[in-house]
């Protein structure tokens, strides 16, 4: 703030300079007690979240004499704690991913500074005296009274802080305040990509407990060994009653035959910690991570980290997560095969952290740092290198390790993401290497891996990843550290960017991860959509809320739809991820064992026989607890038909994680192809051999002679239309128009769909756009009419020589079949989005549509690893995909037949398939689901080809083998009566 005499002062302008002062200051707190570990004590606590009073002003520079006990806040809202204020109608939430909100300035803010007045009155239960103020995480600068009397500050929003409350605790009534800024010194630090929050979002409690314990458990062959360190008034012991280990003293070291603690076997042993004024409860996990010759070991194996990257979000409560919520999410990753997650880009909420202990996930703990922000003024100025935030980093860095340090389920700190380099990084890596040797340190941001244990890279393409896996990076300009990270494990600490439609090529990745050691796996980004319930838009993204600068729907990258529905990424995710894999051969098939550390023996296998989709025989197999070969039964069956074998592994027994029955993994392998149809009998189109009569059509005139099914017919000319077995064609263009009765529109040669997120990010779309491609232009140039109706059309978009001849033969033997020749005219450079056919019919004859082919869920050239062979159904409706910015989705591959209105349709022999009630050009009009309204024709898109989807939204592009090039080609269908 500057006075108007030009001479700069900080607090010219009010007596409450000071707050301005603070905000901007360096300094990360003032007043706090020690960092120390979230731990379960039975000292008495009093929970203080609730409803708290609250009000809003637009500035810092208001008084604060709302802190006094006996201010009247009788007219000032209610709010609840925890939460974020600008969800509960104060204020709007504002997204950006890497620019910030705020001049980049630092330490200064803007005078425009959200600022929340909270006030809590509480009683103290008779007999209590002392006690800590315990904030679980507020953003992003929190100041506060008790009774009156200042306690401190705090920054570092998704950490804890603790005030010592004792001296100023009265017996009866106490008043806690708070004064919550949006923007300080530390926004600087916490440019994560994500909603910007603010308010204390996580729980507030007034504990008696003090103590701090350090568990170190490590395990080798069967062995535990544990100690502990204590910080408490007074001596205390440890006792694993479990394992007979009973008064262990502090700093001494005892060994015990124990089961390790692992994401697939989290076995965790109760610990008590006994101190003269507390009684502390841990959960005790025996693992030992260490790095041997560049391969990340977990109790001497090799592991191989199936990961996704987590951000706290639920649609409603933004980053004020409950514990349900956290537990479903935690279920849901162990449910897709998920066995890591990365606590993107801060530590989470305390109890997420426990339910990875106790169901089995580890962990890469992530400080609460980012600054990406200076990557757009050229890193001039980032906090990561000035020596005046040094403090700010530590202190995250502390906080961080200090409160999560008893897990079993972390292996790996995190320094931060996206924060540059500079010597701060030192400051944090020497400290945490200090203090806790039993952890490798991560950070991506520095390339050289200065200050880490692990080589970490995102969004790193195929080849680079397969490069690094044979030790044959690119050198680092220093011998020295090119050498030292040579020799470390490499993780991708992100990949696969989950945006809408796809991501593609994750089975690639997969394949790499598992052929070299060196690479232990990554983590998809990210876990869930961050989509804000919205009245309007169903869910919001950036720029709902009118923000001026934000970055539109990039906060919408998740597996799981923001009411924590899985997208097809997921659903394809733990395909790839499957523990347990399958070969088939002759009369038997290899079971393979994937897990890292665990055999078979809580899973049992089931056969199932299909013909034409319908399950004809199911057997269980015996297969060998550690894998291997297993004789199939005898799957012969005398049904003709598409025979297909589908092996399942589910769980035998209820896991905490999943019932019985639960599929881990599955395996598909053909058994038999279909017996090729009989078709032989071509019935004439043209009678007497006239050729269609031009100027004879009027619209009156629609409406040709229908026929009784399956009696063989000659195809008859009259009133503009050739109609045959119920179908008609345009005598003139030469299109259909009605298909056994039903009137169409198509179907018409098409090469467009709605842009993808990959499609538009990554510049396919303004491509596809510039050439017109949503845009086609129709000529009819040529129609005979022999045994067949042939038209031969020109399809091209305006303004440019680029065109596609299409050749459609038609021809009848019953049913009504369709040969489409599709030749390029000039020179095609970029892939096509798709290569088929659109047509519509009415809407209101379609609901239910099934098929058989891959399903049930969508599938591309380079996604849909989930889709299996079988029949499936489902309405129109539950075929679209709910993308929350709308896009190309719901294709169906490999469809050998569909059935719908009365209509069969087949492949010759697969085709894709996808029905929508509205058109391609409306879906990618839409930016969000409400946008897309039911129109009365059903659209059927039937294609021969699509492009892949790749990951370009954040990310290599698709797989050159996924590129649709324009090329000659033929598409083959067939139309019945269903
Ligand atoms: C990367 C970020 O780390 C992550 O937070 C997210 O923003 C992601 O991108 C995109 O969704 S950084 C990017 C410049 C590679």
């Amino acid at each position: 703030m500057s006075s108007t005499t030009g001479e700069t002062v900080t607090n010219g302008l009010d007596p409450l300079g000071s707050i301005e002062m603070d905000l901007e200051t360096f300094t990360p707190g003032s007043g706090r007690l020690e960092p120390r570990a979230a731990l379960r004590s039975d000292a008495p606590a009093l929970d203080l979240n609730g409803t708290w009073r609250f009000r809003l002003s637009p500035t810092a520079n208001v008084p604060d004499d709302f802190a006094r006990p006996g201010y009247d806040d009788s007219g000032w809202a209610g709010l609840p704690v925890p939460s974020h204020w600008n969800l509960h109608g104060h204020g709007a939430p504002a997204y950006t991913n890497v620019s910030y909100p705020i001049p980049v300035d630092p330490p200064h803010v803007p005078d425009d500074n959200p600022t929340g007045d909270y006030r809590r009155v509480f009683d103290l239960p008779e007999g209590w005296t002392g006690g800590r103020l315990r904030f679980e995480g507020a953003e992003s600068f929190a100041r506060v009274w008790l009774n009156g009397h200042e306690l401190g500050f705090s920054t570092g929003s998704r950490l804890p802080v603790e005030y010592d409350a004792g001296p100023h605790l009265r017996p009866g009534r106490n008043v806690l305040a708070a004064r919550v800024h949006q923007w300080s010194a530390a926004t600087y630090l916490e440019d994560q990509d994500m909603w910007w929050l603010p308010g204390i979002f996580r729980d507030v409690t007034l504990t008696r407990s003090t103590a701090d314990v350090f568990v170190r458990a490590s395990y080798h062959d069967g062995r535990g060994t544990l100690s502990f360190e204590l910080n408490a008034a007074g001596p205390g012991t440890l006792s694993v009653p479990e394992l007979g280990i009973d008064a262990l003293e502090p700093g001494t070291e005892v060994t015990a035959d124990v089961e390790p603690w692992t994401a697939e076997t989290p076995r965790l042993y109760d610990a008590v910690v006994t101190c003269q004024e507390e009684t502390l409860r841990l959960r005790v996990g025996f693992r030992t991570i260490s790095i041997e010759d560049g391969v990340l070991l977990a109790n001497g194996r090799p592991l191989l980290l199936k990961g996704v990257n987590r951000h706290e979000f639920h649609p409603e409560r933004g980053r004020a997560v409950t514990y349900e919520s956290m537990r479903e999410d935690v279920l849901l990753m162990k449910r897709h095969n998920v066995n890591a997650v990365r606590t993107s880009h801060y530590p989470p909420h305390p109890d997420f952290l426990d339910l990875c202990d106790e169901l089995g996930l580890w962990v890469i703990d992530e400080c609460d740092l980012e600054t990406h922000g200076f990557g757009q003024v050229a890193w001039r100025g980032n906090p990561t290198d000035d020596p005046r935030y040094a403090d700010a980093l530590l202190d995250r860095m502390r906080r961080t390790v200090e409160r999560d340090k008893n897990h079993p389920s972390i292996i790996i700190w995190s320094l931060g993401n996206e924060a540059g380099v500079g010597r701060n990084l030192a400051v944090m890596a020497d400290w945490a290497r200090e203090r806790d040797p039993s952890r490798p340190l991560h950070y991506e941001g520095d390339r050289s891996c200065a200050h880490t244990d692990v080589y970490s890279l995102m969004y790193a393409p195929h080849a680079e990843v397969e490069a690094i896996g044979r030790r044959e990076e690119e050198p680092l300009d220093d011998p020295g550290l090119d050498a030292r990270r040579r020799r470390m494990p490499f993780l991708l600490c992100e990949y696969a960017h989950a945006m809408g439609n796809g991501p593609g090529g994750l089975a690639e990745y997969q394949e790499l991860f598992e052929r070299y050691p060196r690479l232990a796996g990554g983590f998809v980004w990210e876990w869930i959509d961050h989509g804000l319930a919205h009245p309007e838009h169903k869910y919001a993204y950036g720029g709902d809320y009118g923000e001026p600068v934000h970055d539109s729907n990039f906060v919408v990258d998740g597996l799981l739809f923001p009411d924590r529905t899985p997208s097809p990424g997921l659903i394809d995710l733990k395909k790839v991820f499957e523990p347990v894999g399958f070969e088939f051969g002759d009369g038997v098939v290899q079971v393979v064992n994937g897990y890292d550390f665990t055999d078979l023996s809580h899973l049992r296998f089931v056969a199932i026989v299909q013909v034409e989709g319908e399950t004809v025989a199911e057997h269980r197999l015996d297969v060998p607890t550690a894998g291997g070969e297993c004789k199939l039964p005898d799957l012969d069956g005398g049904r003709g038909g598409e025979r297909w074998l589908t092996v399942r592994a589910e769980l035998a027994a209820d896991q905490p994680w999943a019932a019985a029955g639960h599929e881990v993994a599955w395996g598909q392998a053909l058994l038999t192809h279909a017996l090729p149809r009989d078709r032989d009998v071509t019935v004439p189109f043209a009678c007497g051999g006239g050729g269609p009569a031009a100027g004879e059509l009027t619209a009156g005139e629609l409406g040709g002679a229908e026929l009784v099914a399956g009696e063989p017919a000659g195809g008859e000319l009259a009133g503009g239309e050739l109609t045959v077995g119920g179908c008609a064609f345009d005598a003139v263009t030469g299109w259909l128009v009605r298909l056994f009765g039903v009137p169409v529109e198509g179907p018409r040669l098409d090469l467009w769909r709605a842009p993808t997120d990959n499609d538009r990010y990554g510049g396919l779309d303004g491509r596809w756009r510039a050439l017109g491609l949503h845009r086609l232009t129709h000529r009819v140039d040529e129609v005979t009419l022999d045994d067949g109706l042939t038209v031969r059309a020109r399809v091209a978009p305006a303004a440019t020589d680029l065109g596609m001849v299409a050749t459609y033969r038609w021809t009848f033997d019953g049913g009504l079949r369709l040969v489409l020749d599709i030749e390029p005219d000039g020179e095609w450079r970029d892939p096509i989005p798709r290569l088929g056919v659109t047509m519509s019919l009415p809407g209101a004859a379609v609901d239910e549509v099934t098929w058989f082919g891959l399903g049930p869920g969508e599938a591309y050239p380079d996604t849909g690893l989930a889709a299996r062979v079988g029949r499936w159904s489902a309405t129109v409706e539950q075929m679209q995909t709910p993308y929350v910015y709308p896009q190309e989705n719901g294709h169906r591959a490999e469809v050998r037949w569909a059935e719908l209105g009365g209509i069969r349709v087949s492949g010759e022999p697969t085709f894709g398939l996808t029905a929508r009630r509205w058109s391609t050009g409306e879906l990618a009009a839409a930016r969000h689901r409400p946008d897309l309204v039911p129109g009365d024709r059903l659209h059927l898109h039937l294609d021969l080809a699509h492009q892949g989807i790749g990951t370009a939204s954040c990310g290599p592009g698709t797989l050159p083998a996924y590129d649709l090039l324009a090329r000659r080609a033929t598409l083959r269908l067939r139309f019945d009566r269903a």
